[in-house]
Formats: C-alpha cells, sequence, structure tokens
C-alpha cells in the first residue's frame, strides 16, 4: 500500500518533490503558504513573484499565476500586477538580499506608498544561492564566505530590522509582522492575516519569516534548529508588529 503525501491543494503535486536542499526552510513557509491559500480559497485569484535567490526554486511550486523577477524586483513587479488587476491577490515572495540589499528601495518604496500588496521574506541571514554570503540580516559575529571571522558590527553594521523598518514607514491600514519555521501555525496564521489584509484593500502586508539554511550554516540537523531557535531570536523577535485598527506593539498611550 502505498501513502500519498499531504500537501496543500494548491500546490502543483506534479513539481513535487521540489528543488531546495534538505533542511532548508523554503520549503516550510511555501507549505504555510499553500495552507493559507487553501482555507481562504482564494487559489485561482492569487498571482505569485518570486526573485532571484533560493526563492526562483518556487517558480513552479504552485498551481497559481507565477511570475519570476530579476534580483530584487518581484515587489514593484506585482505592484504593477496588482495596480492594473486590482482584483488578483499578489504575493511577492524573495529572499533577505533580495528584499533588504538589492531590492531595498523598492520594499521602502512600496511598503511608504502602502500598496495593496502581500510581501513575503525569507529571512536565512546570507545570500545563500550564490554559496552564503553575508546579508543584511546576517547576525553579529556569524561567519558567512565573505565574513570568515565573522560580522564585525563595527564594519557591517547591525542586522537589518526589516519588519521594524516597514512598521514605521507604512500608514493606516498595514499589516507586519515575523514569523518563523519553527511555529508554522502561527506563521501560518500571520500569512493568512497578511493575505485578508490585501483581500480587504487595507493596505501593504509584510510577513519576514526566519528560516533555515543548513547548506550554508554548514550545520548538522540539530545545530540548524539550535541557530533558528536559540540565536535568530536574539535580533529578530517574533510576534505581530503592526495590525489595522490596533495600536503598534511597543507604542505608548
Ligand atoms: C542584479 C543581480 N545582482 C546579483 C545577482 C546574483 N545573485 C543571485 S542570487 C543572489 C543572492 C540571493 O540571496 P537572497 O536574496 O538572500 O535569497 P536566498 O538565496 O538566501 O534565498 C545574488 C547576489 C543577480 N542574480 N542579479
Ligand atoms: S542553499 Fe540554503 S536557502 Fe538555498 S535551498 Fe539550500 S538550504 Fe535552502
Amino acid at each position: 500500500m502505498s501513502v500519498e503525501p499531504q500537501m496543500p491543494k494548491s500546490w502543483n503535486r506534479e513539481t513535487k518533490p521540489h528543488k531546495f536542499c534538505p533542511g532548508c526552510g523554503h520549503g516550510l513557509v511555501l507549505k504555510a503558504l499553500g495552507e493559507a491559500i487553501d482555507e481562504l480559497g482564494i487559489q485561482d485569484k492569487v498571482v505569485f513573484g518570486c526573485d532571484i535567490g533560493c526563492s526562483l526554486l518556487a517558480w513552479d511550486f504552485f498551481n497559481v499565476d507565477t511570475v519570476q523577477t530579476h534580483h530584487g524586483r518581484t515587489t514593484p513587479v506585482v505592484t504593477g500586477i496588482k495596480r492594473a488587476n486590482p482584483d488578483v491577490i499578489c504575493i511577492a515572495y524573495m529572499g533577505d538580499g533580495g528584499g533588504y540589499a538589492i531590492g531595498s528601495q523598492h520594499l521602502v518604496n512600496a511598503a511608504a506608498r502602502n500598496e495593496r500588496i502581500t510581501a513575503i521574506l525569507v529571512n536565512n541571514t546570507n545570500y545563500a544561492m550564490t554559496g552564503g554570503q553575508m546579508a543584511p540580516t546576517t547576525l553579529p559575529g556569524q561567519k558567512t564566505e565573505t565574513s570568515p571571522y565573522g560580522r564585525d558590527v563595527e564594519l557591517m553594521g547591525y542586522p537589518t530590522q526589516g519588519p521594524e523598518m516597514v512598521a514605521a514607514i507604512t500608514r493606516e491600514g498595514a499589516y507586519v509582522a515575523r514569523g518563523t519555521v519553527a511555529n508554522l501555525r502561527q506563521l501560518k496564521k500571520y500569512l493568512k492575516k497578511a493575505l485578508e489584509n490585501q483581500m480587504a484593500g487595507n493596505g501593504f502586508s509584510f510577513v519576514e519569516a526566519l528560516s533555515t539554511c543548513p547548506t550554508n550554516w554548514r550545520t548538522n540537523a540539530k545545530e540548524t534548529w539550535a541557530f533558528l531557535e536559540n540565536e535568530m531570536p536574539k535580533y529578530f523577535k517574533v510576534g505581530e508588529i503592526k495590525v489595522p485598527g490596533q495600536k503598534e506593539a511597543g507604542q505608548d498611550g
């Protein structure tokens, strides 16, 4: 007897097993996203945009209309699609290099304009597809191909606090959260709320997902999970940061 693997309905089964490395967090983020799309019943309305970087390996992941863009350019491409077709649900899927470095101007300006799209950014603390160079999110002291002695914050600054930045520059109606693949149920909840925010036409929605990259971290399964659960949250606080109709986390009054 063969057992059918459980997959979200919106996934393209013909392209599975997927192309990510064993232990990669991308597949988990995309599982939470697939379940969120299923539960909201929006598969036939979704346009999925994926960036260059390991996120491009998702170009055939879903049974939804998909566009694959240049590095850092997913946000403006998806913004254009949304402006031309306000009824579709537009998702921009990118890595931390794509969103916080080469595409940071697009993320900042789309957020500042409160574009009615949903951006999902996978934070794995490095430029993964190109072999593990330092990214804006690399932790202090973390060794990468381009910081072989560890990230020196005097020279290279502190990790980018992406959701906190987006929350600060968006106006009313924006939804901003940081989840983690260590808590998939919570991550799915945030992704669903981000999509619902777009469906309601409220404003920009942004979810950063803390994720794993054992290939470039050069970690075994136990070390990978320990880095995700113990080290990353020291710099990246998991939770909702901005919810329409609610005061921002940490706001006075
Ligand atoms: C305009 C441009 N500059 C540089 C590159 C080379 N490049 C491809 S993937 C990548 C890094 C991707 O890192 P990130 O966005 O963090 O995604 P990850 O692979 O970690 O998921 C770079 C620098 C490119 N493809 N295009
Ligand atoms: S290099 Fe890292 S981010 Fe890319 S597929 Fe492999 S584990 Fe995932």
